[in-house]
């Protein structure tokens, strides 16, 4: 496994958090990012071109929302941000973007929702081709596991704990299940509790999956564990509702892929059922749900806290 422990250390004093969440993300993403250019595989060898689609996908932009919550759940178990937190969540926080990013390349694939645009870039099939995308998003699925699997200094137990999350909640029982149901709702009319179905299913059971995996590394307890459940819960959902609203109101430039397309494929989505200003406020009403939800902790959870917030105000 490649040495990734020097930039940690060399970053730690970016580790604390001021109130400030654009700093915070930046220095969280930046360790992120520097982490999975050294996990994955070079371009080089006889796969360079599938590792050169992994790449492209993953280092074509994106938030690093979720491997951002790893690192920030497990600093609400552990008690407070350092390197050692850090060092412990690493490898499973970029397995978590390795999940994601594959879910965004077949989900933009012809047979789903032939997507030419992703993350402000050409998708990635457009780019390397159909066969090479399908296989990169196989390859950075499989990766995930691995990653987990190799961390260092964390006890097999609890490895196996988030083996058993994430495949839980990326697969049937989660995000491809969730995804199923929103596939065979198009163009439906569907009710509200199969909206909210899909929502918590496609979208929301990864980011809880990425909440309770933090936790676990940092040693949470049943309760805590219980209470950064409910928040994940409703985070997830606010994130979904949000990325409906954000469809309706942003452009193509500030999402970085078509604004407009859940409209044209006749998606279940909030603002079609409950119109825009009822999707807003049901929102913002889950995000305080969320933010409710860690009253029981201290500052250590600040950054979770004002993560909920940028959740809904985000513009992408
Ligand atoms: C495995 C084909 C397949 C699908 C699974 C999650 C999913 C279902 C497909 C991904 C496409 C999609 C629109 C999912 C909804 C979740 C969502 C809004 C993803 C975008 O997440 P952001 O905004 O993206 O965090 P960045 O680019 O910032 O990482």
């Amino acid at each position: 496994m490649p040495e990734i422990n020097k930039y940690v250390l060399h970053n730690w004093e970016g580790l604390l958090y001021n109130g400030n969440l654009s700093e915070y993300l930046k220095a969280r993403g930046q360790i992120v990012n520097h982490a999975l250019e050294t996990l994955l595989p070079p371009e080089q060898g006889p796969h360079k071109n599938l590792a050169a689609a992994m790449r492209y996908s993953v280092f074509a932009g994106g938030k690093r929302l979720r491997p951002v919550l790893v690192l920030a759940s497990a600093e609400v178990a552990f008690g407070s941000a350092d390197n050692d937190s850090v060092k412990a969540a690493l490898n499973t926080a970029c397995a978590f973007e390795c999940i994601h990013t594959y879910s965004l390349i077949h989900d933009d694939l012809p047979a789903l929702d032939d997507d030419d645009l992703r993350r402000g870039k050409p998708t990635c099939h457009k780019e390397y081709g159909e066969a090479t995308a399908i296989l990169a998003g196989d390859a950075l699925l499989t990766l995930a596991f691995s990653l987990i699997a190799e961390t260092k200094d964390v006890s097999p137990d609890k490895l196996l704990c988030i083996v058993a999350e994430l495949s839980k909640k990326s697969g049937i029982g989660g995000m491809i299940g969730g995804q199923l149901v929103d596939i065979e709702s198009e163009g439906c009319e569907i009710t509200f509790p199969v909206l909210e179905h899909i929502h918590i299913h496609k979208t929301g059971a990864l980011i809880v999956a990425a909440i309770r995996s933090g936790a676990i590394i940092g040693g949470a307890s049943a309760e805590t564990l219980a209470v950064l459940t409910t928040y994940g819960e409703a985070l997830g959902l606010a994130f979904q509702i949000t990325d409906d609203i954000l469809d309706l109101i942003c452009t193509d430039e500030e999402l970085g892929k078509p604004s407009g397309s859940d409209l044209k494929f006749q998606k279940a989505t909030y603002p079609a059922l409950l119109g825009l200003s009822e999707s807003k406020k049901v929102a913002a009403d889950v995000t305080q749900k969320a933010i409710a939800a860690l009253d029981v902790f201290g500052v250590e959870a600040a950054p979770l806290r004002d993560l909920a917030t940028f959740v809904i105000e985000r513009r992408n």
